[in-house]
């Protein structure tokens, strides 16, 4: 079989980039491995930026997205017991919206299927061969058969766990890394949202996050020790450890509820550079990872998918190679931005277990700096509510 674009992972990036490539009239197989109830039930992030937003709206799947968004204007910070308001749209003129990872995935999919794109789930022992050549290929198994696609190029869309990363030896690729020593705890549960914007909360016992999917569901996280065992957390324990970590006025107005979901999420920073070696392109967290904390993971996967299909977009339609040869400038300009202000915001709203006491009181004073100076969080706002993205002539 052959195809001119072969995508390895069926997430947000490798839909989305298929999407994208299909609506400008070029031809891509999808290999995932999952199978479609699995992605429609994995719950992962839930603040877009606009640009994510306007994205998914060219990609022709924003139409659910623009009915049942959430617009936030603004973003709490809690700490000592207090909670400060930070008003992104009159700090930035721009806002960001709530909206599920899985409802992304699910509008992906539908689209897909009307569109009969060619995506294969449960494709087994996806492998990639040929990346310094013309005509690179993947090989995969599916229902124990073996078959090979020819592509043109390939885009690796598999994750921080994929395959696609691994194809590139290891004296090209450079790794920077930082790992943290706790994670997060989240559940969600059909339960009315404690208040109408995120409440972000540092507090002595440890981080806790309050954020939704609908004006009634909510999600909360705590920050839990890194190798922390979902199992030791029946939801009476979770309900009640949140209480404590958020401000009085929050935990006297939290409702509870039995979770429908609840797992932990290991924290960490990871960029792998370049993000391009021969034919195959990388883009997501296959590339990259940030702790959750700027909700910047999935923001900067749209990023890198937009920009890939300018690239390949380019390619096809008037032979031009620059975009192709700048891509992985591009994308890690921004990634690396992302990298500080997720790495930041979490250093600012976390309890490291290791801190000393003078970095505690630096914490502090940073906590406090922020709420009395507009410039400080005209600096947090314009990151929140993302950069803006450098266009390019599209000629
Ligand atoms: P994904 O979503 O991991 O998709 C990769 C796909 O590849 C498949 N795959 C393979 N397929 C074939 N062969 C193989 N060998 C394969 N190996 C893997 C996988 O099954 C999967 O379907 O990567 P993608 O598409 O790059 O998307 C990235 C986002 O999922 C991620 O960055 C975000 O979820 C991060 N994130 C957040 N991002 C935001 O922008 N805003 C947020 O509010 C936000 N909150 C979060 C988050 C991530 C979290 N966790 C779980 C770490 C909150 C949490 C708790
Ligand atoms: C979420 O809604 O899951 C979420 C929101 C903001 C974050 C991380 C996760 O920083």
């Amino acid at each position: 079989m052959r195809t001119q674009v072969g995508i390895v992972g069926g997430g947000p990036a490798g839909l989305l980039l298929s999407r994208l490539l299909g609506l400008a009239g070029i031809e891509t197989v999808v290999l995932e491995k999952r199978t479609p109830e699995y992605l429609r039930a994995r719950v992962r992030a839930g603040l877009l930026e606009q640009g994510t937003v306007d994205l998914l709206v060219e990609a022709g799947v924003g139409e659910r997205l623009l009915r049942q968004r959430l617009c936030h204007d603004g973003v709490e910070i809690a700490f000592d017991g207090r909670r400060h308001r930070l008003d992104l749209k009159g700090l930035t003129g721009k806002i960001v919206s709530v909206y599920g990872q899985a409802e992304i995935q699910k509008d992906l999919m539908t689209a897909h299927e009307a569109a009969s794109s060619n995506i294969v789930y449960e494709a087994e022992d996806v492998s990639l061969h040929g990346l310094m050549g013309d005509r690179p290929q993947l090989r995969y198994h599916k229902a124990g058969e073996a078959h090979e696609i020819s592509c043109d190029f390939i885009a690796g869309c598999d994750g921080f766990h994929g395959v696609s990363r691994q194809a590139i030896p290891q004296e090209v690729i450079r790794i920077y890394e930082r790992t943290y020593p706790f994670g997060w705890l989240g559940i969600l549960s059909d339960t009315r949202p404690v208040n109408h914007e995120l409440i972000y909360c540092n507090h002595e016992r440890g981080f806790a996050l309050c954020t939704m999917r609908s004006m009634s569901r909510s999600r909360y996280y705590l920050q839990v020790p890194a190798d922390e065992d979902v199992a030791d957390w029946p939801d009476a324990r979770f309900w009640s450890e949140l209480k404590r970590r958020i401000p009085a006025d929050a935990a006297a107005a939290l409702e509870t509820g039995t979770s429908i979901e609840k797992s932990v999420a290991q924290l960490r920073s990871f960029v792998a550079e370049p993000l391009r070696h021969g034919r195959l392109f990388l883009a997501g967290d296959a590339a990259h990872i940030v702790p959750p904390t700027g909700a910047k993971g999935l923001n900067l996967a749209a990023t890198d998918v937009r920009f890939l299909s300018e690239a390949i977009t380019a390619h096809y339609r008037s032979g031009r190679t620059d975009l192709m040869e700048g891509y992985s400038a591009r994308c890690l300009a921004r990634v690396w931005k992302a990298q500080r202000f997720s790495w930041w915001m979490t250093a600012l709203t976390h309890r490291f277990p290791e801190a000393s006491p003078f970095e505690r009181r630096a914490q502090a004073a940073e906590l406090s700096y922020l709420i009395s100076s507009k410039a400080a969080q005209t600096a947090l706002a314009e990151n929140y509510v993302g950069l803006p993205i450098a266009s390019t002539a599209l000629a």
